[in-house]
């Protein structure tokens, strides 16, 4: 979605970036650690930050204290949804962040004071995804940048909130125990070992020079990325499972936790690019794998 929803649906480029997408068969055996405990350990310590998301705003909450959080959204509206976090500097508010979304239609052109700084993507109706993720503490716009059809952005609709994350003094807490790491750079997702069957908690880490996502779509049968892109929100979904990373910034680090059944997936960034503006994927930031 994002950028792709209100591009014209035949650029060139992205097709070509298509054809030319390497397919990966993932080994058939399950994880061999032990994403139990991985996930028993992250849900136990982190502290829950709550998000529902309606068509077109969120309920959540103005306040938290900084460490471990596990961000959650719940999805009640009709559309595909997200939460976005933009870390804002210097003494900005979100007023100052909401003129520069809605020039430029998305993430493209943001300011140094302005930081994207993770947070879930994306949530399809009536689900539930979550993802943990230390927050320091400052200011935050949440926003939802999921174009609509009209070529609007949600955030223009009214999804957008602030966060205000206060110091805290409070012990911290350990990392939770990852199965995989992901590192991103341009234009690639790199894995430690492949995306496999079964539980797994991923340790993303953006290493390049650019803010990245990490989208995973489990496509519906006989749907393609294709597919994925025209979908404009309303009707049966091409895809059966969407959860993700939001765009982060270099250095930025998020844990996300994966039940993988047999189908294919697609993984994939549609942060803009600081050149041309077109989603990452575009570039090649794509992987289809198939689970067996
Ligand atoms: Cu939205």
């Amino acid at each position: 979605m994002h950028c792709l929803m209100h591009r014209t649906p035949t650029t060139p480029r992205w097709h070509r970036a298509l054809r030319t997408v390497t397919v990966l068969i993932a080994a058939a055996h399950s994880v061999g650690a032990t994403p139990g405990l991985a996930a028993q350990s992250t849900r136990g310590a982190a502290t829950p930050l709550d998000y529902v998301a309606m068509d077109y705003a969120f309920r959540g909450p103005a306040r938290t204290a900084a460490g471990l959080h596990r961000i959650r959204l719940n999805n009640t509206g009709t559309k595909l949804h997200h939460v976005q976090l933009i870390r804002l500097e210097d003494g900005k508010r979100l007023g100052d962040v909401f003129p520069i979304l809605q020039r430029n239609k998305g993430l493209h052109g943001l300011p140094s004071w302005a930081r994207p700084a993770g947070g879930v993507s994306a949530a399809l109706p009536g689900r539930n995804i979550e993802i943990t993720q230390r927050l320091a503490a400052g200011r935050y716009a949440v926003i939802c940048w999921i174009p609509t059809d009209d070529g609007q952005i949600h955030v223009m609709k009214g999804m957008m909130t602030e966060l205000e994350v206060t110091p805290s003094s409070a012990r911290g807490i350990a990392d939770p125990v990852a199965t995989r790491r992901v590192t991103l750079t341009e234009y690639q997702a790199t894995w430690s070992a492949p995306l496999a069957r079964g539980r797994q908690t991923l340790r993303i880490e953006n290493a390049g020079k650019q803010s990245h996502e990490l989208l995973v779509v489990r496509l519906a049968p006989g749907k393609t990325m294709r597919d994925v892109e025209r979908w404009s929100g309303t009707g049966p979904a091409p895809m059966e499972m969407w959860t993700g990373l939001a765009s982060i910034a270099p250095g930025g680090v998020a844990w996300l936790e994966l039940d993988v059944t047999p189908g294919r997936y697609a993984i994939f960034c549609f942060a803009p690019d600081a050149r041309d503006a077109k989603p990452h994927a575009e570039h090649g930031f794509l992987q289809i794998v198939d689970i067996r």
